[in-house]
């Protein structure tokens, strides 16, 4: 809708450009300048550390660092279930024993809530292998080895609400 009058024109082209960098700064504002996400994520404290009465420990640990417990409970996890849960790792040469150890004695499945909570609970378990972990890590402090490990945590997003619908089918998120 250019007209022939070329100060006009200026004028509407400085216009556009207004509006355009005006958008861009709050789409910017909206997308980088928010403050941390509250997240849920599912925790696991497994039966080696229930079986060494280690679980008042580790929630004890949970409270002190932050994370609002939403949900709780101690179970039994049948095969089919463990199987379930650690589907992803079904090709894994571990997978076999993974299932039977969670299924070797009763858990105790959390869904923790905090800022960026599913970080946050994979740096307060530590490193896959308890040898590895930091020191003040929950693997470390109460884990032995590989499978032996203390707790579970969801890795992302994604596992996180997969693995709550699967430990707490009646809780909605
Ligand atoms: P993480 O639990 O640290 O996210 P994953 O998802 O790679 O680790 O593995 C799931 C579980 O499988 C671990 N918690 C551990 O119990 C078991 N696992 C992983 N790697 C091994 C391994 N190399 N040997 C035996 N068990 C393993």
């Amino acid at each position: 809708m250019f007209v022939p009058n070329k100060s006009v024109n200026w004028i509407l082209i400085a216009g556009i450009v207004g509006v355009v960098a005006i958008a861009s700064f709050w789409l910017f504002k909206c997308k980088f300048c928010r403050g941390p996400k509250i997240e849920r994520t599912l925790a696991i404290i497994k039966p080696d550390a229930v079986a060494a009465g280690n679980s008042g420990k580790i929630i004890d640990k949970i409270e002190q660092s932050g994370f609002k417990i939403v949900g709780m409970k101690k179970i039994d996890l049948t095969k089919e279930k463990a199987e379930v849960f650690y589907a992803v790792h079904k090709e894994k040469p571990f997978f076999n024993d993974l299932v039977q150890f969670m299924i070797s004695g009763s858990v105790v499945v959390l869904i923790l809530e905090k800022e960026s909570a599913i970080q946050a609970w994979r740096d307060l378990m530590g490193a896959t292998d308890p040898q590895k972990a930091d020191n003040e890590s929950l693997r470390k402090t109460f884990g032995t080895d590989l499978t032996k490990n203390a707790v579970h945590g969801s890795d992302s997003e994604e596992s996180a609400k997969i693995e709550i619908t699967k430990m707490f089918p009646d809780l909605m998120q």
